[in-house]
């Protein structure tokens, strides 16, 4: 059944909703927006597809009115968005822009006008390049800087945010950038990663001290899962996909909820690791009221002796897969749920914060028939209902993306969105998986 009629199943109050991220969509080229190390690692040759970058984007920053209508229009009760720390600080601390507040002041009146729950997030990772240049999450004084930041977004919209995430996927924010190299700032350095790892999620800690602050009652973070499973059972490939599933989920999991780091991550990062790094632990494994999941794919890990530090590397695996090579796998949302449900005793509300599929779309006579895009969605959002119906407490499921936009280092090649963009013209064109959430969510 490869309708999303399953929508009509789900409680009345369940929350459906959409997702992107400020870098992603907003073009930084406007408003007088800061430079992030997303601008600087574009402008250096082979890190970004065809040398891409976000300073033009969707231009959500001239046309986020008829980007909340596309919201509203289709459905959704809530919009997931993030505040661009370099939007708003272009130095990323001291010197404040006006217009940058004044943006974000009118999105978010714009939202609660259309009656759309504002799901906000402190950081998708447009790091503001003045930080990035003194060493960005490798340096200590980086989270610092967060906490004030996070202080002048709550004192601007604290009181209009359904809810706020601190950071959205820290394991992408460290280690696919400070080890694997693929994101900004493109490091391939294992004690950068190790500091990144850990100062990440200090930010998260002092963020959420300054949230509490403000008398915010509804944080959390938002974290990447994969489902992780090895090539062929043996024993060199089971301990290369435990040190995969600790780098990827338990470090931040066991961190966030149990205040500890896991022992095999802790022994491959030896003498990299912050110092005092203990006692931050405190901060980071504050109690949060909720955690968002943000899931794609599975991972399958294999043991390879070549591969520095790790030994390991991840393998193609056999499943059906989306434009950016992803098998669609979507029994992993329910495994990694309920797997970190058992391993750290969760009881609080979860949010699917992001799932969707890049997909070759074309337009066909004003159309596009992205049934691929529709299957996907019902199997994952099937999965969603079965965790449900396990009494498991997830609030809400957000599609992954509004809009075609800036796919980081895949450029503009990629294509996520419910709704086309032609970035010559910056039309929007609904797709018809846009038109499969309307009819069942309008009903
Ligand atoms: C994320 C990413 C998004 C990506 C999406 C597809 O939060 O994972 O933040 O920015 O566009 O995941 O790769």
């Amino acid at each position: 059944m490869d309708n999303l009629s399953i929508i009509n199943s789900f409680p009345k109050d369940f929350i459906f909703g959409t997702a992107t991220s400020s870098y992603q969509i907003e073009g930084s080229n406007y408003g007088n927006c800061g430079r992030s190390h997303w601008d600087s690692f574009a402008k250096k040759p082979n890190k970004t597809y065809r040398s891409q970058d976000g300073g033009v984007a969707c231009a959500h920053y001239l046309k986020w009115n008829e980007d909340l209508d596309l919201v509203k229009n289709c459905g959704f009760s809530a919009y997931r968005f993030s505040f661009s720390w370099p939007r708003v600080l272009p130095e990323g601390k001291g010197l404040i822009n006006n217009e940058g507040l004044s943006f974000y002041d009118k999105l978010l009146d714009g939202m609660l006008e259309r009656e759309l729950k504002p799901f906000g997030t402190l950081y998708h990772w447009d790091l503001p390049i003045n930080l990035a240049e003194k060493g960005g999450w490798v340096n200590r004084d980086t989270p610092k800087y967060f906490a004030d930041y996070t202080d002048l977004v709550m004192k601007n919209f604290g009181d209009r945010l359904y809810s706020i995430a601190t950071i959205n996927e820290p394991w992408c924010a460290s280690w696919l950038s400070y080890y694997c190299g693929e994101h900004a700032p493109g490091l391939k350095d294992l004690s950068a990663a190790a500091k990144s790892m850990h100062f990440i999620l200090l930010a998260h800690g002092k963020a959420l001290e300054v949230i509490r602050s403000h008398n915010h009652k509804n944080a959390g973070i938002v974290l990447n899962k994969a489902y992780v499973t090895t090539k062929d059972d043996n024993e060199q490939n089971n301990i290369a996909a435990e040190l995969y599933n600790s780098i990827h989920n338990d470090w931040f999991d066991s961190a966030i909820f149990n205040g500890e780091y896991p022992k095999n991550v802790l022994d491959l990062f030896k003498e990299h690791i912050p110092e005092n790094y203990q006692k931050d632990l405190e901060a980071i494994s504050q109690s949060i009221d909720w955690i968002g999941i943000n899931y794609y794919t599975r991972a399958i890990v294999e043991h390879d002796k070549k591969i520095k530090d790790i030994n390991l590397v991840l393998t193609k695996g056999p499943l059906k897969k989306t434009d950016m090579g992803w098998e669609i796998f979507p029994d992993g949302l329910s495994k990694i749920i309920q797997s970190m449900i058992k391993k750290y005793s969760l009881n609080i509300p979860i949010h699917i914060t992001e799932n969707g599929m890049a997909n070759k779309d074309e337009i066909a006579k004003e159309t596009i028939n992205d049934h691929e895009r529709i299957g996907f969605y019902y199997s994952h959002i099937n999965e969603v209902k079965k965790l449900l119906d396990k009494k498991i407490p997830i609030k809400s499921y957000f599609a992954w993306s509004l809009l075609d936009n800036f796919e980081w280092a895949f450029g503009y090649s990629k294509r996520f969105g419910l709704v086309h963009v032609d970035f010559e013209t910056q039309i929007r064109t609904p797709k018809k998986s846009w038109y499969e959430f309307q009819s069942y969510l309008l009903k």
